[in-house]
């Protein structure tokens, strides 16, 4: 006879309803979840860095007020996502662990490092667009805690990556000087982030399953397409160049033909030999640790709460 909780969670994928914390799931799905959302948290953490480099050197004060928010919103955006890997039974302290040991990844793209201010600009339109078109279909995922983050998320991002575009249109109207450090940017930042969305299709192990229980809605190759469809035309506003002569506009299909990201890079990278590897994670190392006191102070506060209540 069928299983009846396997088969009211089939039910619910089949419906478009959501999974929520208190349902039954079958472990591969929580393993599976508990893996995305930490490595989805971990990206927001580490992501702070390369950006979080440029604080102290932003040109004007209103520079700096826009690129501090940005950069705490992420840590907003990491704090949420790990609570919602906490609703399926992971322990936050755990997945610290994992990631400041090597042992869980986060985003290739926080690997690279932010040479120049008008990197941020770039940072905001290529990485938070890319963020974006990959999370908008995150909205729909089927794990409800996951899918409700996504919303609140999507919004900040995209407010994230229409700050990066202004700042360059703002480079892009100065100096000779600014205009080739923005266009310098644009060809480093570019392929990477089209690596973003993880490998070709063929060679993306966890999708077919992850597709299967609906968390998710796209391939990596269909929503690498929609990010370089949307990010062309913006490209020719701004007056840049994508660095991608096999780039162009093919009528038949009604989207862009392009070339082929460097696959080797993006394993190298994920597996820990990027230019900045060694060095996000040693900084995320040494905030928790220096953290420590912050953490057993706010614990020694909430047990004697505790204990007045208990009184
Ligand atoms: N980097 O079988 P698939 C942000 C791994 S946005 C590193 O295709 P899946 C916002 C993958 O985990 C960035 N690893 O895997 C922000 C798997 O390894 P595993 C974060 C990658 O899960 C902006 C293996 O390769 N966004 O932070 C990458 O079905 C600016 C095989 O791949 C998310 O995490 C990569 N690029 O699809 C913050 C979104 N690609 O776990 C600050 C949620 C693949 O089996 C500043 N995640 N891998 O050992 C996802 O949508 C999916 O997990 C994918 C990968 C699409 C990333």
């Amino acid at each position: 006879p069928p299983d009846p909780l396997q088969q009211h969670f089939d039910d619910t994928i089949a419906r478009d309803h959501r999974v929520e914390p208190r349902d039954w799931m079958p472990e591969g799905y929580r393993r599976t979840l508990v893996r995305q959302i930490a490595q989805h948290a971990h990206s927001e953490i580490i992501g702070m860095q390369p950006e979080g480099d440029w604080i102290t050197r932003a040109p004007s004060l209103r520079r700096k007020a826009i690129l501090f928010a940005k950069v705490q919103d992420e840590a907003g955006h990491g704090l949420y996502l790990y609570s919602a890997a906490e609703t399926l039974g992971a322990d936050r302290a755990d997945l610290t662990r994992r990631l400041i040991e090597g042992r869980q990844k986060y985003s290739s793209i926080f690997n690279y490092p932010a040479d120049t201010f008008a990197d941020v600009g770039v940072i905001g339109w290529f990485v938070d667009g890319a963020a974006i078109c990959n999370q908008v279909p995150l909205c729909r995922s089927s794990y409800g805690p996951y899918a409700r983050a996504m919303v609140r998320v999507c919004k900040e991002e995209s407010f994230h990556q229409r700050q990066g575009y202004e700042l360059l249109l703002t480079m892009m109207r100065g100096t000779e000087g600014q205009r080739a450090m923005v266009q310098n940017a644009v060809d480093r930042w570019w392929w990477p982030s089209l690596m973003m969305f993880g490998p070709p299709d063929g060679d993306s192990p966890n999708s077919a399953q992850s597709t299967a229980w609906k968390i998710k809605r796209h391939s990596n190759d269909e929503l690498r397409q929609r990010f370089v469809d949307m990010t062309v035309p913006q490209a020719e506003r701004l007056g840049v160049t994508l660095p991608d002569p096999e780039l162009r506009w093919n009528e038949e299909r009604g989207s862009h033909d392009f070339g082929t990201p460097d696959w080797t890079e993006l394993q190298r990278v994920i597996s820990g030999d990027g230019p900045r590897n060694a060095e996000r994670v040693s900084r995320r190392r040494a905030a928790h640790e220096e953290g420590t006191w912050v953490r057993e102070a706010a614990a020694a506060h909430a047990a004697k709460q505790a204990e007045r209540r208990e009184e």
